[in-house]
């Protein structure tokens, strides 16, 4: 039976799952849900992930949400390439970019980029402008990881990567939403401010099978 993944357009945990398959090359069965018709709150979603959140992968009988959980369940179950590493020093580093991420980065950079995202910049735009200091340390400490490595952790794409990409682009986007250009940030355009993370995303990009992963209503709308 197929690998099953339940996910939605534009949610940085489920972008993380289709990415590792398209890096493992596993084939799944797509299920794509609607935010807006409330199609990941069904009772039959809520009897696989009851927190009525995705993404959610089902292997036969198997069923796992959180996208860590479900990155090192492929990683187990499909070895090749590895993303937690070759070593245990290795294993642990990612895991520890991994948490620091979860941690830090998503909530620093999302006060700055939700509110451009969900249109919301209007009243919210003290948060915003609280924000940037905080995201662009964030950013700061992405972009120095860089300096010596090509990938973030290791010298080839890990979970750590897959972690972060998801975010970094819903940062990107949210520079270009409306009004983003009345705030005076600093943080952007990405190429400019953190050429390092523009050039690793182009790197994620080229992977092959990337462009399945792409959130599909981010091609409809800027
Ligand atoms: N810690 C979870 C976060 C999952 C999550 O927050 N998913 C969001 C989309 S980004 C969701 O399903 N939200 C729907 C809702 O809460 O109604 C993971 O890493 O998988």
């Amino acid at each position: 039976m197929a690998l099953e993944v339940f996910w939605g357009s534009g949610s940085g945990p489920a972008w993380r799952v289709l990415l590792a398959l398209a890096v493992k090359q596993v084939d799944y069965e797509s299920h794509l849900l609607s935010f807006s018709k409330g199609e990941h709150k069904t009772p039959e979603m809520l009897a696989l992930s009851p927190r009525g959140k995705v993404p959610v992968l089902r292997d036969g009988a198997y069923v796992l949400c959180e996208s860590l959980a479900i990155l090192t369940y492929l990683d187990r179950k499909y070895p090749d390439p590895p993303l937690f590493g070759e070593t245990p020093e290795q294993a642990g580093d990612i895991v520890r970019a991994v948490m620091e991420h979860e941690c830090y980065g998503v909530s620093a950079i999302s006060a700055f980029s939700r509110p451009l995202l969900f249109g919301k910049l209007d009243a919210q735009r003290d948060q915003v402008l609280l924000a940037i200091d905080g995201a662009k340390n964030e950013l700061d400490r992405l972009e120095a990881a860089l300096a010596s490595r090509p990938f973030l952790v290791t010298p080839t794409l890990s979970a750590a990567d897959i972690f972060v990409y998801p975010l970094v682009k819903s940062f990107e986007r949210a520079l270009g939403k409306p009004g983003a250009d009345t705030i005076d940030h600093g943080l952007g355009p990405l190429p400019a401010v953190f050429p390092r993370l523009a050039a690793w995303c182009a790197r994620i990009e080229a992977l092959p099978g990337y462009d399945a992963t792409y959130p599909p209503h981010w091609r409809e709308t800027a």
